[in-house]
């Protein structure tokens, strides 16, 4: 398999379909604001990752473009929102100025509200699926993206700054902030495809796995990107004093615990056979990668 190319393909249709998408306009001009962000690049992972899974249980990906870019509305919107001068205060993203810097506070606010909602409307335009299963999809992924994940972990991760917190708090922030769409994407896709109970089960296993092991080499690539391109000596960087991986356990420990991590996480794939390959590619990709 030419994974580059699969990659390519399936990121064409997740773009095409987010650009006709959003030619249906709404009443006003945050119209602007949403798809200044929601088309600016990205690597798609998230939908990427729900139509590989269903693959991965035979089906057709791109039978599920609906409920995998519903995924990527939710995930610009967490991006647009953490960027805020409030939160993060980043003035870019994805190669370009972030959505505050070019439309105001105000609007970047709505635009990440927009785009919250209409991954909801867009999700249940998804067919060909049974009603049950897909109000089972949404239910999941309303959950992933609320107060019991992702901004159940953002709410963690404001209140763990400038103090140490323990291993197993950071461990639950990132399970929510960063790791709970990932099993969102992974069950939708498992569950569109009509995965049984023990697929279900070492998909959703490799889902937790794979977005530890994402975000320990976020943490790393923190501080070896910035710091190398500086010129500084690794793991001096005191910009601020927030726990990672890297600082709870050190660079060489945290390489180690990606690694190990990445390798459970594939395991959980070895009943799938060839038609996970493109899953364990996405999987490499996210631990391996350069940005
Ligand atoms: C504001 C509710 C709320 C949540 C914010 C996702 C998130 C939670 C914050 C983003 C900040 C951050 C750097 C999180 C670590 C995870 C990460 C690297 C996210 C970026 O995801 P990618 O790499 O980005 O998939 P692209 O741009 O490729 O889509």
């Amino acid at each position: 398999m030419d994974f580059q190319q699969y990659y390519e393909s399936r990121k064409k249709l997740v773009n095409n379909f987010l650009e006709k998408r959003m030619e249906k306009r709404g009443i006003s001009n945050v119209d602007d604001a949403m798809k200044y962000s929601l088309l600016a690049g990205g690597k798609r992972l998230r939908p990427i990752m729900l139509m590989a899974t269903a693959e991965a249980v035979g089906a057709n990906g791109y039978d599920f473009l609906p409920a995998a870019c519903g995924l990527e509305m939710i995930h610009t919107y967490s991006l647009i929102h953490d960027d805020l001068p409030c939160m993060d205060n980043d003035d870019y993203r994805r190669g370009r100025l972030t959505n505050h810097k070019v439309f105001g506070e105000a609007m970047a606010v709505l635009a990440g509200d927009g785009l919250l909602t209409l991954a909801f409307e867009v999700m249940l335009e998804q067919r060909n699926v049974k009603p049950s299963t897909l109000v089972e999809v949404v239910h999941e992924t309303a959950m992933c993206a609320g107060n019991f994940g992702m901004v159940g972990g953002q709410a963690l991760d404001l209140d763990a700054e400038n103090r140490q917190i323990s291993a197993k708090e950071l461990k639950t922030l990132h399970e929510g902030k960063t790791g709970a769409m990932f099993i969102a994407a992974v069950r939708g896709g498992a569950h569109l495809a009509g995965a049984t109970d023990e697929q279900l089960l070492a998909l959703t296993h490799f889902a937790e796995l794979i977005g530890l092991a994402f975000q320990i080499e976020d943490d790393i690539l923190d501080v070896t990107s910035t710091e190398e391109e500086l010129g500084k000596p690794i793991g001096s960087d005191e910009k601020n004093n927030k726990s990672t991986y890297v600082s709870l356990f050190g660079l060489e420990t945290a390489r180690k615990m990606a690694d190990d991590t990445t390798k459970e996480a594939l395991a959980c794939l070895d009943s799938f056979g060839e038609k996970a390959e493109p899953l364990r590619e996405i999987a490499r990709l996210m631990t391996n990668r350069k940005n």
